[in-house]
């Protein structure tokens, strides 16, 4: 169960749909590919992200951290000393993908190894999430049409609608539009991604009063600590932290400062071993959790709800677990499915998923 090496293979994949948000645009998936390697010959897969806008990271900046950092701190452990793994790759501050990546790459590995599936090993609650779908900036009719596509094919009837656009009726137009077509056949949120100050995300949200929504995430910036605080104090749905809390130290700041009451657990930024103790907390501190998505493709898609199945706090929810549905093409074998709203942990050890070599080969960008 030794760690003989890491790999961090950048690769390319361009979205048929794109998704835009207030703090940004993704048009490719510009993730990069980790794999861990053992003296056993199993090799434990992840996908990193990039978020540029979000954490700073970039695709070079991913690998560079992981072959120059990671690695020759990490060779010789074996897939067992996850915590020592962890406390190593907190000497470096940020980068939470590059460490999420390589963490869920390990689990993938021990999986492997021991001949189990990964979300059995977590917690083993269920094997299965409910979809929500994040619907990026459009015009109205448009929005309702992709959410109506979303539940045609794929009977999804939860939906993340972001939101952050000036003037603030752009936004509460599209949330209005869609309850008015589904009425109450669909569950409703929004996220701001940082995009309103306090002041105008309350007045969104008294805008939308009469349009039931689950939750607020992410509205205004958690840097505006006072003016968040107001914020929160005056909502009467929970409000999601995001992109303020990649840490659970950062969950305990921004909740006991009463600038969140609920929590996004996205393992593209924590991993599985920082995604348990994040979730730990939530449970401990009475928080609504929300099994978020980084915009992950399908390898990330997989270990997200690998994640969210194994726990009842994150199952109880529909989990973000649909954007790859507007990626071109993916690196999986076997596509993931999504059917009557509902996506299945794979079948099969570690994620249970394999990268199909033939895809990898034509999306990887480093030869
Ligand atoms: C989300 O929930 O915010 C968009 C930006 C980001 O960091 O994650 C996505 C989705
Ligand atoms: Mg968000």
């Amino acid at each position: 169960m030794k760690i003989t090496a890491l790999e961090a293979i950048p690769f390319d994949i361009r979205y048929s749909k794109p998704l835009k948000f207030a703090s940004g645009e993704v048009h490719v998936a510009q993730h990069v590919l980790v794999r861990v390697h053992t003296d056993d010959g199993i090799v434990g897969v992840a996908e990193a992200p990039p978020r540029p806008f979000t954490y700073g990271e970039t695709q070079v900046g991913i690998i560079a951290v992981i072959e120059q950092l990671f690695a020759p701190q990490l060779v010789g452990l074996t897939l067992l000393q996850r915590e020592t793994v962890v406390t190593r790759l907190a000497r470096t501050v940020g980068n939470p993908t590059a460490k999420a990546a390589v963490d869920m790459a390990i689990w993938d590995a021990l999986g492997r190894t021991l001949g189990l599936p990964v979300h059995e090993l977590l917690g083993g609650f269920t094997d299965r999430m409910r979809v929500s779908h994040m619907l990026g900036f459009d015009e109205p009719a448009v929005m309702v049409a992709e959410a109506e596509r979303m539940r045609d094919s794929y009977g999804i009837t939860t939906f993340k609608v972001k939101v952050g656009r000036r003037p603030c009726s752009l936004d509460t137009a599209v949330v209005r539009a869609l309850r008015e077509r589904f009425g109450d056949a669909i569950e409703l949120y929004v996220d701001g991604n940082r995009g309103w100050t306090a002041a105008e995300s309350l007045r969104a949200m008294k805008e939308m009063a009469d349009l039931d929504l689950l939750f607020a995430e992410e509205l205004c910036p958690a840097d505006d600590v006072l003016g968040r605080r107001w914020l929160v104090s005056h909502l009467d749905v929970p409000f999601i932290a995001d992109e303020s809390v990649p840490t659970p130290a950062d969950v305990t700041r921004e909740v006991l400062g009463g600038s969140a009451t609920a929590v996004s657990i996205k393992t593209a930024r924590t991993g599985f071993t920082g995604s348990q103790r994040v979730h730990h907390l939530a449970e401990g501190l009475g928080l609504e959790v929300v099994l978020g998505n980084q915009i992950d493709g399908q390898l990330g898609t997989a270990c997200a709800v690998s994640f969210g199945a194994a726990y009842q706090l994150t199952a109880r929810r529909a989990g973000e677990l649909s954007n790859f549905l507007d990626m071109s093409d993916d690196l999986l074998a076997e596509p993931l499915q999504i059917r009557d709203g509902v996506l299945h942990v794979p079948p099969g050890n570690g994620h249970g998923v394999e990268v199909d070599p033939d895809k990898l080969a034509r999306y990887r960008v480093d030869r």
